[in-house]
């Protein structure tokens, strides 16, 4: 059977002249063990909430994955399909991607990532499994993982985290094969897995790969032990192949028609390219079968829950934002509208933040918390919330550390798994340690929120290690990424909601560490936000943009410097109007018409935004005029920077003046 994927990878690897042999190859006899009587799930509904999560964190051995899929018979995972791997429109990319392929649980590929997404759904099953019960949710999480996965620094993150937390149905399966793409691992490497993972609270064993007996015998007392478990497999990279297995040019490039002919001697395998022997499809059929009636007896039991019970796991399940307790985002946003209408409030906004989790966590007790050792600086804890812990894991606040990578990794995983709206908090500056969990949060259409407090040279003393000058843009930069800078409490509110809302895309909520006035009066029930910019204030003397001759374009803590600016001009006569963006991404999301309303057609646009210009062209035109960061801050208190680095409404005016 565990020739079966060998075979399909050595041919579809040589169709496509692309792709990795060498781990599929290798991993095939600890694959085949753990799917055909381990791993719990079944073909016929990949999204079962309660099947076992498999991730192969290695994902230039997609086609590990994609021969199990076919051979387990995943409808879509036809053998035209791998016949067409790597090829456009196929369900066979080079790397496996979620939302693509049916089966295929994360997307992986940057090493580490997987590992990490799988801490994430292993704390999901843990925490779901004290809210709803065994009964619901009682699954494990395999993660297939290389030789490049533990050696990234984010696996030391992943790791630690899942030891602390004790997530004893996480199992590592480590492809030990000490071959990556420059040759064996001894050229950088001597680490001993072992006893790292030991040292981080895990149980681990080391076992012949490709012995049967020895790799079950191992899940088994995986399966037993309190901790999680690693299980170092030391297996041979390309398997089978007799010239090129065991050594690295095997790992990234197709053995060629020679070496495939002797493999398959070697192997004994004499059916064709992309044939199956009708006895072993049948035994692969069968294992893919072996879990129905386990998952038909699930169905049964969450129909027998409480109907309360049942309804609110189902919406939880599907994502749904209408609160358990009836109290929907909606009236639940405008709620705190209608009280910061009451009583405005000049706060940051982080802290404005805190006032709204406080309200959203108590209607969405799926939102999972968290900071990466930040917690009261980014305010995300609010109030009532319990820390999430072993051994009671019903807590919906996660103290990550100081781990800013494998929390927002980890953050991937949960939404994955389903069930959960993650949520954490970082300092802004630090979303470059969490960078490549972002874009993949945005390239899969994961709903992870992260908040990033300490937004610009507005966060002071602190100086220009902390200062974040480059980072929305560079957020912004990534496609599906909504990046929310809100500029009081009010936009504050309503940037949770729309994140919230943001079914299919991550978001980062970029909030001040200063003070920030309260520029929305009065109630409006709109999410004036939605339209990722707005006209906040006219032109004196103007309703619209169409009298304005000046055009102020903000976001975040420098609305108000717009808002002072609009002041100045008008006492020279200047009519201005002060337009807030909020988001960018909304903005060039609007319909062309939409968008050049909002723009307007003020003979001047200045725009002033505590960061750097990079971006803002596409608002302002290159003939506008940005006040802004064109280097790092420094360290003072942060009304002396604002003045140091030009960022004053006067010299905002002075801006708009010098173009009229
Ligand atoms: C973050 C990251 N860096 C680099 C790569 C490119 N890359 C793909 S596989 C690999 C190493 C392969 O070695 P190993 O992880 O041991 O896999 P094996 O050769 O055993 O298949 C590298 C460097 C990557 N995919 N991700």
């Amino acid at each position: 059977m565990a020739n079966a994927i060998r075979a399909l990878a050595m041919d579809a690897v040589e169709k496509a002249k692309s792709g990795h042999p060498g781990l599929p190859m290798g991993a095939a006899d600890i694959a085949t063990v753990l799917f055909t009587r381990f791993l719990k799930f079944d073909p016929a509904d990949s999204a079962w909430p309660d099947r076992d999560r498999f991730v192969l964190s290695a994902g230039h051995g997609s086609m590990l994955l994609y021969a199990l899929l076919h051979l387990l018979g995943y409808e879509k995972m036809t053998i035209g399909e791998i016949e067409r791997f790597r090829q456009l429109g196929s369900i066979t990319p080079g790397h496996p991607e979620h939302g693509h392929t049916p089966g295929v649980e994360t997307t992986t590929g940057p090493l580490g990532q997987g590992l990490a997404n799988a801490v994430g759904m292993a704390i999901a099953e843990r925490h779901l499994a004290a809210i709803f019960g065994a009964d619901i949710i009682d699954h494990a999480t395999f993660v297939l993982a290389s030789d490049g996965d533990l050696m990234e620094g984010i696996s030391q993150e992943a790791i630690a985290l899942a030891g602390h937390l004790q997530l004893k149905k996480l199992v590592v399966l480590y492809d030990d094969n000490g071959i990556s793409i420059d040759g064996p691992t001894s050229l950088t490497d001597a680490v001993d897995q072992v006893k790292r993972f030991e040292s981080a609270g895990w149980t681990a064993v080391r076992i012949d790969g490709h012995d049967p007996a020895a790799i079950a015998g191992a899940i088994e007392a995986a399966k037993q032990s309190d901790r999680p478990s690693l299980i170092a497999c030391h297996t041979t990279i390309g398997f089978g192949a007799p010239n090129k297995g065991g050594t690295e040019k095997c790992h990234g490039s197709p053995l060629g028609p020679e070496e495939i002919a002797a493999a398959r001697l070697k192997l004994g395998w004499n059916a064709p390219p992309f044939e199956i022997p009708a006895d072993i499809r049948q035994r692969w059929r069968a294992a893919g079968e072996r879990n129905r009636p386990a998952r038909l007896a699930w169905e049964k039991r969450l129909a027998a829950l409480a109907a309360d019970k049942r309804a609110e796991f189902e919406r939880r399940s599907r994502g749904d934002l209408e609160g358990a307790l009836g109290d929907g985002l909606a009236r639940v946003v405008a709620g705190l509208k209608q009280k910061l209408a009451q009583e405005p409030k000049e706060i940051a906004t982080r802290a404005a933040s805190e006032l709204a989790l406080d309200a959203l966590t108590v209607a969405l007790p799926e939102m999972v918390g968290g900071s990466a050792d930040l917690t009261g600086s980014n305010n995300t804890r609010a109030k009532g919330m319990k820390v999430l812990k072993a051994p009671d894991y019903s807590g919906t606040f996660i103290h990550y550390g100081v781990r800013e990578h494998g929390m927002a990794a980890a953050m991937n995983g949960m939404a994955l798994h389903g069930g959960i709206i993650p949520y954490s908090g970082t300092f802004l500056v630090f979303s470059d340690y969490c960078r490549p969990a972002i874009r993949l949060a945005a390239l899969m259409g994961q709903r992870v929120i992260h908040v990033m407090t300490h937004d610009s040279i507005g966060l002071g003393e602190d100086g220009p290690t902390h200062q974040p000058v480059e980072h929305l843009a560079a957020l912004r930069a990534v496609p599906n990424l909504k990046v929310f800078r809100p500029c009081d409490a009010v936009e504050t509110v309503e940037c949770w909601q729309l994140a919230l809302q943001s079914r299919h895309g991550p978001s980062v909520l970029a909030l001040t560490r200063q003070n920030t006035p309260q520029l929305r009066q009065g109630f409006d029930e709109r999410n004036r936000c939605a339209a990722g910019a707005y006209e906040l204030m006219a032109a004196d003397g103007g309703k619209d943009g169409t009298q304005a001759l000046v055009s102020l374009f903000a976001s975040g803590s420098e609305v108000a410097l717009a808002a002072e600016a609009r002041k100045l001009l008008a006492a020279r006569n200047i009519p201005a109007r002060v337009v807030s963006v909020p988001c960018f991404e909304l903005l060039f999301a609007l319909p062309e018409g939409e968008r050049a309303a909002v723009i307007g057609t003020a003979k001047v646009s200045v725009a002033v935004e505590a960061g750097i210009r990079q971006g803002w062209d596409a608002i302002i035109g290159s003939g506008g005029a940005f006040v802004g960061m064109t280097g790092f801050g420094a360290s003072a208190p942060y009304k002396d920077l604002y003045r140091h680095f030009g960022l004053t409404a006067e010299k905002v005016a002075e801006a708009a003046l010098a173009r009229l």
